[in-house]
This record gives structure tokens, C-alpha cells and sequence, in this order.
């Protein structure tokens, strides 16, 4: 059986990237046949038609149908995955509280779609930013589907984590293991490396403490913004890639001596706010996620754990009327 697959935003930077790995068959492996669904706002839907011919021109033989579209109602139409991607950007003058507002009125309205419309063991990853409380109101507003199956990505924070740790110890990426990003995806994030494993030392042993705090924390919080000032431009094939290995590996479990970073609904653990889009450890396996229980944490974490939860609160008052 096919898997239907929704992208909203398709048209835009980072859609433009996830709809060709999708369908060529870098989410759900080669022996399985995808339908593309691509939701894009009026305007764009010219801009989507060209996405759409590309999409044909490849002759990709894990393609299915192709359908895009303005309506959310069939977007999101038996959809077993959606990536939310399309999202307002802040524009000049713009306060946090109105970008917040403006794309809660999105993520309702497609909340909605959702559970009127898809699967309803769908699963959604938020990209479209303020990912955690995007998801947080998308969720809320489908209260037919599980809100275990809402989630917003941390997993380009995650990898760029990884990415940077490996540039100073001089291994490979693949040699790291879990790494933890916690919270927001916002620079109030906190890369945690406290328990991640180089080969069989602890990261912590190999590098000093003067690094994770003051390079290795602010340049993972802010690397967004670097490669805005390098590239004129935010990240897109980056966020792409992330956002396949996220849904991959929820769907397909992850190498199970490794943790995943997700934001999905907070269940209080670690004494987080219950309900909120907090990213955790995490381990997938058959298709299902669980929390990494048990870890100590010591004061700087938890004061920096606490920071993102307290941003995360803010902005759930900030829209608490969509909830
Ligand atoms: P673009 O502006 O290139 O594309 C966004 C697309 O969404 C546009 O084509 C626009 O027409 C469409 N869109 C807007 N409102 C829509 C709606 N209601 N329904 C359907 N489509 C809609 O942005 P892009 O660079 O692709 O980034 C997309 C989002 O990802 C942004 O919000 C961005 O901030 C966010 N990001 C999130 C990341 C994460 O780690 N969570 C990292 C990358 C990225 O910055």
C-alpha cells in the first residue's frame, strides 16, 4: 500500500528539498510507494505546479500520485505523515507575540484538517516555526488523533550538535552518541552532552568545560543565524535532511544505543510542565517513541532545562486562546 504523505510549504525553501528526498524514496526505503500531498497558499500554487512537473520530470520509481493544493482539507486527506513546513516568517517590525499569533491561526486551521481528514494514526513533525508551540496548537486542535503524534524538530539542532563535537574531537559523526538537545528550538535550547559517548569514552573526558559552555552551546543555540550571515539565506537542505531523519527514525526505530532529540507533549517527566512541546532523550522503536528516564542532571542543566521551559510557558500564554 502506498503511504500518503503531506508537505505544507511545499513550494518554499526547505519543501523544495524534503519533497524529492521523500519521493525518491529517503523516508520509507525504496519498497515503498509514496503519495506526495503538497499544500501551498494561493499565491504559491503556480510556483507548486513547477515543483510538481520537477517531481514527474525525475520518474522517481517510489512516486505515486502527486496532488497539490490550496485546501487543507485535502492536503492533509488520509495522510499517514506530515511534515509542517510552510509557516508565516517575521517580518520587519514584527513583535515574537504577532509571529506567534499569526501562525497560530495556521496551525489551528490545519490542526483541524488533520484530525477531520487524515489517518488517524497520522504522524505530524512541526517545522515551521515557533515549531514547539506550532505543534502545541496543531495538536490541540485535533482532538480525535493521539497528541503522541505531534512533534516539532530539534533533530537539525541534534545533528549540528553532533556535527560540531566531532569537528573538536576529531572523530567521525557517526562515532557520537547521545546527545541530547532539550527544550525549544530556540536559542534557549540546551545542547547537553553530559551523557554522550565517543566510541566508549565520555564526550565530557575528551573535551573541557570552558569549550561546551562558552563555543560549543552558544555556536549550536545560534548556528541558524550563522548560516543566515553565510549563506544570505536560512538553512533548507540541512532542515530537510533533519526532518526525513526525524520521521524516519520515529516510524523505523533508531539504532537503540543511541537517543533521538523530538519536542513531542510534555508527560511531566524531568519535572517539565505537562503539555507543552518539549524536546527530550528519546528512544523509537516499533514505530512508537519513549522518554530516556533516570538521568542525573546537574544544577547547570536544570537551570538550563528550566530557562526553555519557562520561554515554552510564555509562548503557550501568549496563544492560550487557540488551545
Ligand atoms: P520559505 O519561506 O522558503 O517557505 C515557506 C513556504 O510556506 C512558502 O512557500 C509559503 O508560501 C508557505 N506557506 C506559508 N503559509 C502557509 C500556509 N498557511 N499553508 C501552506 N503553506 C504556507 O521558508 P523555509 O526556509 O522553507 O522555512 C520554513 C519554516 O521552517 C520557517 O518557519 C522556518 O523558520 C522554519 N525552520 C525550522 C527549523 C527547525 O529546526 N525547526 C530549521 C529551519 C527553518 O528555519
Amino acid at each position: 500500500m502506498p503511504k500518503t504523505i503531506t508537505i505544507t510549504g511545499a513550494a518554499g525553501q526547505i519543501g523544495y528539498q524534503l519533497a524529492f528526498r521523500i519521493a525518491s524514496g529517503q523516508l520509507l526505503g525504496p519498497e515503498t510507494k509514496v503519495n506526495l500531498n503538497l499544500l501551498e497558499i494561493t499565491p504559491a500554487l503556480e510556483a507548486l505546479k513547477g515543483v510538481a512537473m520537477e517531481l514527474e520530470d525525475c520518474s522517481f520509481s517510489t512516486l505515486g500520485k502527486v496532488i497539490t493544493t490550496d485546501d487543507p482539507s485535502i492536503a492533509f486527506g488520509d495522510s499517514n505523515f506530515a511534515f509542517l513546513v510552510g509557516a508565516k516568517p517575521r517580518g520587519p517590525g514584527m513583535e515574537r507575540s504577532d509571529l506567534l499569533i499569526e501562525n497560530a491561526q495556521i496551525f489551528s486551521a490545519q490542526g483541524k484538517a488533520i484530525n477531520d481528514n487524515a489517518d488517524q494514526n497520522i504522524k505530524v513533525l512541526v517545522v515551521g516555526n515557533p515549531a514547539n508551540t506550532n505543534a502545541l496548537i496543531a495538536a490541540s486542535n485535533a482532538p480525535d488523533v493521539d497528541s503522541r503524534s505531534f512533534s516539532a524538530m530539534m533533530r537539525l539542532d541534534h545533528n549540528r550538535a553532533i556535527a560540531q563535537l566531532a569537528t573538536k574531537t576529531g572523530f567521525h559523526n557517526s562515532d557520537i552518541k547521545k546527545v541530547v538537545i532539550w527544550g525549544n528550538h530556540s536559542t534557549t535550547q540546551y545542547p547537553d552532552i553530559t551523557h554522550a559517548l565517543i566510541g566508549s569514552q565520555k564526550a565530557a573526558d575528551l573535551v573541557d568545560q570552558d569549550w561546551i559552555r562558552n563555543e560549543f552551546i552558544p555556536r549550536v543555540q545560534n548556528r541558524g543565524a550563522e548560516i543566515i550571515k553565510a549563506r544570505g539565506l536560512s538553512s533548507a537542505a540541512s532542515a530537510a535532511s533533519a526532518a526525513i531523519d526525524h520521521m524516519r527514525e520515529w516510524e523505523l526505530g533508531n539504532s537503540q544505543d543511541d537517543w533521538l532529540s523530538m519536542a513531542i507533549p510534555s508527560d511531566g517527566s524531568y519535572g517539565i510542565s505537562e503539555g507543552i512541546m518539549f524536546s527530550y532523550p528519546i528512544l523509537s522503536s516499533g514505530g512508537d517513541y519513549s522518554i530516556i528516564q533516570g538521568l542525573d542532571l546537574d544544577e547547570f542543566s536544570l537551570e538550563s532545562i528550566k530557562a526553555s521551559e519557562k520561554e515554552l510557558l510564555e509562548e503557550r500564554e501568549a496563544i492560550k486562546h487557540l488551545l
